[in-house]
């Protein structure tokens, strides 16, 4: 049964912290498909990218940011300034820490940014499956209560879904009452060419290694769809000729097992055929040159 329109409540809630905590992870796991990308590797989201949850209650929309790090190149500035950016504009922001990794120095900075506040800031601790022991949650409770005026702090696991419903319980008391934003069957705020392009890359950071996976950008230059069949063409950009050999491999084979990764996980979401076909091109220090920023998308919208 719906709750009657006027009683809902709606709202945007931003979720920041360190690269790798978890927070793509978490944003999946309560919108309950993949909104964002995911990989062991720092640094895996480049994009603010909401996800939206919807039921009856009223409707989160979450923002998943770039984790929030030194930046080595204008890319890593932008991205650190979309993190910032998204503060300014939402109702609740979940600062999400690596619980297995304790409260650390990194951690501590992006908190001194986020106090004094006018919006209010929950600490989730996410990983608290990856801890030798449960009991090791009370004293990082207490030394997070210390490290900032957090209205709440929520241990999770978002791998494990465990600590999620009371996490959205919280997070809905915090919202204020109004109807949703988006129809209640959206899931993001992004195109299904930028997820598919996203999923290319995902398989990159997978397979590469070292400074291959963060030189990447990977844009979608055709997509044809009939009712059985995807078609599209996606553009790899690396920095340097040796980076575009690591990525074509010998004989094309690094390039193919990219291709087959990304193919298998494409028919799964679209649930038809997809043919994928895949280039690499060079453009020295694009992470760097302001046009190619914007070209690739990352500017402001
Ligand atoms: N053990 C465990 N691992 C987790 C959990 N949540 C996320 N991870 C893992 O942590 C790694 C990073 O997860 P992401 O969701 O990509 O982290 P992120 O904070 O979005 O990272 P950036 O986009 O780089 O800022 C992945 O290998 C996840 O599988 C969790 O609750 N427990
Ligand atoms: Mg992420």
């Amino acid at each position: 049964m719906n709750a009657p329109e006027a009683k809902r409540r709606s709202g945007f809630v931003a979720v920041v912290g360190r690269p790798n905590v978890g927070k793509s992870t978490l944003v999946n796991a309560v919108v309950g498909s993949k909104v964002a990308i995911v990989t062991p590797k720092p640094q895996t989201t480049r994009h603010n990218i909401r996800g939206v949850y919807t039921e009856e209650r009223g409707q989160i929309v979450f923002v998943d940011t770039p984790g929030i790090h030194r930046p080595k190149s204008k890319l890593g500035e932008w991205m650190n300034e979309s993190a910032r950016r998204v503060l300014r504009d939402v109702d609740l922001v979940l600062f999400v820490i690596d619980a297995s990794r304790g409260w650390t120095e990194g951690d501590a900075r992006i908190a001194g940014e986020l106090f004094p506040s006018a919006v209010p800031v929950f600490a989730v601790l996410n990983k608290i499956d990856a801890l030798p022991n449960r009991a090791l949650v009370l004293p990082l409770i207490e030394r997070v209560q210390d490290a900032g005026e957090f209205r709440e702090i929520v241990p999770v696991s978002a791998l494990r879904g465990e600590g999620l419903d009371r996490l959205v319980d919280l997070v809905f008391a915090y919202l204020p009452e109004g109807p949703y934003f988006y129809p209640p069957d959206v899931l993001s705020d992004r195109p299904e060419a930028f997820h598919a392009a996203e999923i290319i890359r995902e398989k990159i950071l997978l397979l590469t290694e070292e400074e291959v996976p963060h030189a990447v950008d990977v844009q979608i230059e055709s997509w044809e769809e009939t009712d059985r069949l995807l078609s599209l063409s996606a553009v790899i950009t690396v920095e340097r000729e040796g980076q575009k050999a690591i990525l074509i491999g010998r004989g094309g084979s690094k390039l193919k097992e990219i291709g087959t990764a990304a193919r298998r996980e494409l028919e799964e979401r679209f649930g038809k055929k997809v043919f994928l076909k895949l280039w690499v091109r060079v453009r020295e220090r694009w992470r760097d040159r302001p046009t190619f920023l914007r070209e690739f998308g990352y500017r402001d919208t």
